[in-house]
């Protein structure tokens, strides 16, 4: 293990400033309220860190945060992020596994550069990151059409954005970031053309729904032509095979990965996604790993949905659901 197997370091993080609709703030304490940490203590038997109160850091927001370079609350992002990568890297420098309850997914700013400082410093390794999600997340500002920060974070912690004013992520230096090379997507389905390009260009590994489906194979007895086997554990064995054996992984997992079906309550669902058990079959074979040293969890916005109760009720007890997963609750 990587990190103390029985240590989690939490940090709930009530942030919606990387996009436009507020609700996702209120997550983390939706999540909490549902039970997750009290499972994780008592049934999993972690030994959980920092407190369960959510941050709100409004303490860091500007009284104006005009665009720049086309982004949207770009100096509140940041500052909130640059505290949330101190949180982060505080825990994980002391050996805990990183549990972050986002927040949308600009948070992973934050999240990646404190996992990437603290593994360099304490291992003096490289961590790879899987990003599970049916967006990429790696527009730059400039190819940018929505200007919301969260379809960018992949591009700042790559270093692929970059930016020299530190109030402007201009305080993400080269221990923060991570190396394309250790980056693998899974669940594509909503890229934008700019950013198929950088994906490209780049020579990332990205997994789409489409290698999820052309990976399954029908079975090799006709017998039982109504067992198919399902692509998920190819893919997930190729991108486990592309990250390399004992790298240390950080999950950054936006629940809009999964299909609506489960997971509705978030700002941009997509149809066509994981089934709830594909998103659980990823975490629990990147807890199997033993090498997971952080856990993102974003996007869930428990007041979007048309009903209301029922269907934020889906969406927090698939978030739930994923992260015992990752922290190995199914696994006998
Ligand atoms: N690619 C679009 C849409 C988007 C990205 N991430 C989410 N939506 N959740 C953008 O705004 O950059
Ligand atoms: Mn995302
Ligand atoms: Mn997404």
């Amino acid at each position: 293990f990587l990190s103390n197997p029985e240590d989690i370091g939490v940090v709930a993080v009530g942030f919606s400033g990387g996009q436009g609709k507020s609700g996702v703030d209120a997550a983390p304490s939706a999540l909490i309220e549902s039970g997750l940490l009290a499972q994780l203590q008592n049934e999993l038997n972690y030994k959980l860190h920092g407190d369960d109160k959510v941050n709100a850091y409004n303490d860091l927001v500007p009284k104006q945060d005009p665009p720049y370079r086309n982004m949207k609350n770009p100096g509140t992002v940041s500052a909130v992020t640059q505290r949330l990568s101190e949180q982060v890297y505080a825990h994980a420098k002391e050996g805990r596994m990183v549990l972050t309850l986002g927040g949308d997914h600009s948070i992973a700013i934050g999240t990646v550069a404190g996992t990437a400082k603290a593994i360099r410093e304490r291992l003096g390794r490289e961590i790879a990151v899987i990003w599970v999600d049916a967006h990429s997340d790696i527009n730059t500002p400039e190819t940018s059409d929505s200007g919301n920060i969260h379809g960018m974070p992949v591009a700042f912690i790559t270093g692929l954005a970059k930016e020299e004013k530190p109030e402007y992520f201009g305080w993400l230096k080269p221990e923060h970031l991570l190396n394309v090379s250790k980056l693998v997507y899974i669940g594509l389905r909503d890229v934008d053309a700019a950013e198929k390009k950088i994906l490209r260009e780049n020579g990332i590994k990205a997994f789409s729904m489409f290698d999820i489906d052309r990976y399954g194979s029908l079975p090799p007895w006709p017998s039982f032509p109504f067992l198919v086997v399902y692509g998920i554990g190819r893919v997930v064995e190729m991108a486990l095979a592309h990250i390399g054996n004992d790298t240390p992984i950080h999950l950054s997992f936006d629940v809009d990965a999964i299909d609506p079906m489960w997971a509705p309550s978030t700002g941009t669902p997509v149809r066509g996604g994981l089934t709830l058990r594909e998103g659980d079959f990823i975490c629990e074979s990147v807890h199997l790993t033993g090498n997971l040293v952080a856990v993102d969890l974003v996007e869930v916005n428990p007041s979007l949905a048309a009903d209301r109760e029922a269907e934020a009720n889906e969406t927090i007890r698939a978030g739930c659901s994923i992260v015992r997963c990752a922290l190995g609750e199914s696994l006998l």
